[in-house]
């Protein structure tokens, strides 16, 4: 990997994806996103890991797709390269992601932030959609996701101005979890992810399938899958022993079976 840095197990069951580009404050070149898409891959199948963590730097986690490789591309030459194929497959992770973001989360940035299901920030963190001040506008989810996270005012005038948006506004705003001082933004999400680790893994994937479904269907489909995969939990010994460590007043361990 040369532009991201993957340790399997920086806690227990708990891996860390670093994007490694600083001087080009994580600009998202083709290569790199290539590069999270497959250590997302084989962290979903590793069975050690039970929470992902992705994370930039103190000055970027990312400052959107790299405008350099886009620059000369002809819509046909953006159609062949299909870079949504990436993106649907890291949409497609199963386990819990958390982005730790501190700097910039600028376009791609802000998405790949987005595309995670929670976000810890640092003070000194910005998101914005700034794609429509170099003539384009999103292209990976902005103007759907934000627009869902955030309502359609907010996005509206984020999306048609570029403007940035600081931690602060974004927590109040909703598009993020918890804003803490700059040192502490890994530990923060390190600490979000521990808690999420100690959960039955089987569990916690299909309660992040079920959540993401209410993104994309209505209430009474959202409610029958809610339903199918809460049925299908009683079929695992993580189930039993749960319950089971409730009655007799003790700590469950969970073995994602
Ligand atoms: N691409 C390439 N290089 C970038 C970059 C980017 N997005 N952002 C920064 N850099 C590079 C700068 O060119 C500079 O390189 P050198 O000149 O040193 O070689 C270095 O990083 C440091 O940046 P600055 O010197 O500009 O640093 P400043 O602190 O002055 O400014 C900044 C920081 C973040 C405000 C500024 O760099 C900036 O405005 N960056 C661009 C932000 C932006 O417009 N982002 C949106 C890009 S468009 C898609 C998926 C996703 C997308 C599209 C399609 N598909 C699935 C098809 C996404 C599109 C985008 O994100």
């Amino acid at each position: 990997m040369e532009f991201i840095k993957v340790t399997e197990q920086h806690r227990p069951h708990i891996a860390l994806i670093e994007l490694n580009r600083p001087k080009e404050l994580n600009a998202l070149n083709l290569q790199l996103m290539t590069e999270v898409k497959e250590a997302l891959e084989a962290l979903d199948k590793n069975d050690d890991v039970r929470v992902i963590v992705l994370t930039g730097n103190e000055r970027a986690f990312a400052a959107g797709a790299d405008i350099k490789q886009m620059a000369g591309k002809s819509a046909i030459d953006m159609a062949k390269i299909d870079q949504f194929a990436t993106w649907d497959k890291i949409k497609k992770t199963k386990k819990p992601l958390i982005a730790a973001v501190s700097g910039f989360a600028l376009g791609g940035g802000c998405e790949l932030a987005m595309t995670c299901d929670m976000i810890v920030a640092s003070e000194t963190a910005q998101f914005g959609q700034p794609e429509i001040k170099i003539g384009v506008m999103p292209g990976a989810g902005g103007t759907q996701r934000l627009t869902r996270a955030i309502g359609k005012a907010r996005a509206m005038e984020m999306v048609l101005t570029g403007k940035f948006i600081s931690a602060e506004e974004a927590l109040h705003y909703g598009l993020i979890n918890k804003v803490v001082p700059v040192e502490m933004y890994l530990e923060a999400a390190l600490a979000l992810a521990k808690d999420i680790a100690q959960m039955s893994p089987i569990a916690t994937q299909m309660a992040k399938e079920s959540v993401n479904r209410a993104f994309e269907t209505h209430l009474d489909e959202g409610l029958h899958f809610e339903r199918k995969n809460f049925y299908m939990l009683f079929a695992s010994e993580d189930q039993k022993e749960g319950m089971n460590a409730f009655v007799e007043k003790r700590k469950p361990e969970f073995k994602g079976r």
